[in-house]
């Protein structure tokens, strides 16, 4: 049996990174901050089946205790302050979890179990307004926010533990990827959630900014398989994952208001207040080098993921009508 190692494991990725290794009979151990017991309902199906460490990203202390104990086969490090905008208010802490806190699980990986392999959650946030699209591996990165900067040098850090020390340390550069279990604050969810809500009269107006931006939206479940093979590659390396095909904000919003059934220009307002004065304007993946060599590739398309995910927040929003869910 292998044992695994998850930071970020009450998040989106974390969660449905432990049903999969779970399933494949792996030991899952996760971290959680000590503050996070009131979030974790995204695992709440999996205790018993997974052992939970209370800890924090940016503590090498507590990191080294953890792994010196777990000795881990394998460390996937997807923990992070992963919200762009929070990004330019909190950019210190921001920079300190997101970029210094891979130093931290590297650095203690390299002393408790230098033998485990390590993946780390890169970002297409890296490439920023890029000078080529689609973006590959080889495309420079101009990252454009504190949140980007700090991937960047958690990106270079992985790559550099890998070349001095020897370590497996790898990075997916990922592109958005999203679920029913997607944070409310991100575009995707804050939309489906809306179209349910005004569906059933829960809601009136859905304030949105940029409708122009394009992204390369895929679904979660799908990208924590990448993770998993490229740990399972015979050597080290680094891969883009992404869908290949971009969509607009707005092409997001008509979707999802489709579903629900109604118009979305009756609903939607343009409010300033989320508008990114550094937009990051359009990211589109070029995977090629992930379907070749990981043999990967996406099971679900972006209306089946928008339609999935407008589905289950209508469920929610029939349970909160029915007084069995707090909004
Ligand atoms: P998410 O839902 O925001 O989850 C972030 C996780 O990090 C949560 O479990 C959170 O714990 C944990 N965390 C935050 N600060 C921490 C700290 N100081 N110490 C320990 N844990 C901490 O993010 P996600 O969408 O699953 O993404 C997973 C990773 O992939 C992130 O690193 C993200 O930046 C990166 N990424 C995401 C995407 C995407 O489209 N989803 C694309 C590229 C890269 P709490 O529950 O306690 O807050
Ligand atoms: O924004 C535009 C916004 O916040 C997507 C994170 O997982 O993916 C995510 O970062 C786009 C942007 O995701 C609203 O301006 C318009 O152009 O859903 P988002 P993100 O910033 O792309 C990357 C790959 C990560 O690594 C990150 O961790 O949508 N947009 N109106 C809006 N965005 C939000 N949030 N809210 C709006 O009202």
């Amino acid at each position: 049996m292998k044992t695994a190692f998850i930071t970020g494991i009450t998040g989106q990725d974390g969660s449905y990174l432990a049903d999969f290794l779970v399933e494949k009979g792996y030991r899952v151990g996760g971290l959680v901050r000590p503050s996070s017991s009131g979030s974790s309902q995204r695992i709440a199906h999996l205790f018993g089946r997974i052992e939970l460490f209370s800890g924090d990203l940016t503590d090498l202390g507590g990191l080294i205790r953890i792994l010196e104990s777990l000795q881990p086969d394998e460390v996937y490090n997807l923990a992070a302050q992963s919200f762009v905008p929070l990004s330019w208010e909190q950019t210190l802490l921001s920079s300190q979890v997101t970029g210094l806190g891979v130093a931290a699980i590297l650095e203690a990986m390299r002393l408790a179990c230098p033998g485990a392999r390590f993946y780390q959650a890169s970002s297409s946030e890296m490439f920023g307004n890029a000078p080529e699209s689609p973006q590959s591996e080889r495309t420079p990165f101009t990252p454009r926010s504190p949140y980007a900067a700090a991937k960047l040098f958690g990106h270079w850090i992985t790559v550099n533990y890998r070349e001095n020390f020897g370590l497996f340390s790898v990075s997916g550069i990922c592109f958005n990827h999203e679920s029913p279990r997607r944070g409310l604050e991100f575009v995707s969810r804050k939309v489906t959630r809306a179209a349910a809500r005004i569906q059933l009269g829960l809601e009136a107006k859905l304030p949105l900014g940029n409708l122009e931006a394009r992204r390369d939206w895929g679904f979660a479940g799908d990208y924590v398989q990448a993770m998993w093979r490229m740990l399972q590659q015979p050597a080290p390396e680094d891969f883009v994952i992404a869908t290949g095909v971009s969509h607009s904000v707005s092409d997001l919003v008509s979707i999802a208001f489709e579903r629900a059934g109604l118009d979305w220009r009756k609903h939607v307002v343009i409010d300033p207040a989320f508008q990114r004065p550094a937009e990051v304007h359009h990211l589109v993946g070029d995977a090629s080098k992930a379907r070749e060599k990981l043999g990967w590739k996406p099971a679900m398309d972006f209306q089946q993921l928008i339609h999935g995910m407008v589905d289950h927040d209508l469920e929610l929003a029939r349970e909160e009508l029915q007084g069995a869910r707090k909004p």
